[in-house]
């Protein structure tokens, strides 16, 4: 029987939509939603199984999975031996530190003998021993935020993405302990089979990535400013120019990284490029 990838996702939850676009993207299709738990795709060797995502490290480490999609809090926090295969770049948020707004923050060292209240005991309890820090920490299972006006601890320690949900439960974050997104992982060793499939199937993920960091741009540019804009225009390899049919000009074409967009684009018009167009592009191949 020819190898079948096994690839465990999160059914319902914040990580879910996510990676199943990021399948959508690279081509691989299957059936998702109401009810299913496992879902064979129609165009790749891969089989998905739609799961809790505290359960997706655990599937992983025993190779009922070959591969998985969770966040690396979790990950970090469950302590399976599994390997990072590729960092995925959605579902960021970090681990922090919370304080009811207005008591005194002097530092960590202020947590000493206090009570947190977490879902993460491991990645604190972690934390606060590379500080010196002892502290009593109570494991939560959900709604941490409201530990402090209860009466449970002194402190929480949970996971923060736009900072309302502290907010509206009258904290403030002091310290980020850890740093977040949704990660590839994998068992940690790979039958060489399965290791062709994952291959493949990076290759397709980077260049979905690729080409979402990426711009294409098409401008036009006096020939005696060339130079200087093709220097700022490195492209893949460099810049293809062509020829206007009006004497003395010519078109540019190339692909600019999305962190470098705006600075570049300003440098680029102030050279003397003109009529510029931006364009997605779909899939970048190196
Ligand atoms: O049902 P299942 O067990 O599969 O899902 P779950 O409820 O355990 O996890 P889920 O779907 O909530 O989150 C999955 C992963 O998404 C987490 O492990 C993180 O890696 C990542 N992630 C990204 C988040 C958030 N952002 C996030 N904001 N996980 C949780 N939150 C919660 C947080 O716990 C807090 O209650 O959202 C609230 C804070 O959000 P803000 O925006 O108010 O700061
Ligand atoms: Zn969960």
């Amino acid at each position: 029987m020819s190898s079948v990838l096994r690839i465990a996702l999160q059914k319902s939850g914040r990580l879910s939509e996510d990676s199943y676009q990021l399948f959508k993207e690279c081509g691989i299709r299957f059936d998702y939603g109401t009810g299913k738990l496992k879902s064979v795709s129609s165009n790749f060797p891969a089989e998905f199984l739609f799961l809790r995502d505290d359960d997706i490290p655990g599937y992983v480490e025993d190779g009922v999975a070959d591969l998985g999609i969770v966040g690396e809090n979790v990950a970090v926090e469950t302590g399976r031996p599994v390997q990072t295969i590729h960092k995925l770049g959605f579902s960021k948020c970090r681990l922090s530190i919370a304080i009811p707004r207005g008591n005194e923050w002097t530092g960590v060292e202020s947590l000493n003998g206090k009570n947190i209240a977490t879902s993460y005991p491991n990645l604190l309890g972690n934390y606060l021993a590379g500080q010196g820090v002892q502290a009593n920490i109570h494991e939560i299972s959900g709604s941490v935020e409201i530990a402090p006006s209860i009466g449970l601890a002194e402190a929480v320690c949970d996971i923060v993405s736009s900072g309302s949900t502290l907010m509206s439960n009258g904290l403030q974050e002091v310290e980020t302990i850890f740093r977040s997104e949704a990660i590839l992982i994998a068992p940690s060793e790979l039958a060489p089979d399965k290791q062709v499939l994952v291959d493949k199937l990076l290759f397709r993920i980077k260049s979905v990535q690729a080409a979402k960091n990426n711009k294409y741009i098409v401008l036009n540019a006096p020939n005696h400013a060339l130079d200087k804009i093709v220097a700022l225009l490195p492209g893949m390899k460099s810049p293809t120019v062509t020829p206007l049919a009006t004497e003395g000009w010519s078109s540019v074409y190339s692909v600019l990284n999305e962190n470098e967009f705006w600075e570049n684009i300003e440098a680029i018009r102030a050279a003397g490029a003109e009529g510029i167009l931006v364009i997605p592009i779909e899939k970048m191949i190196y």
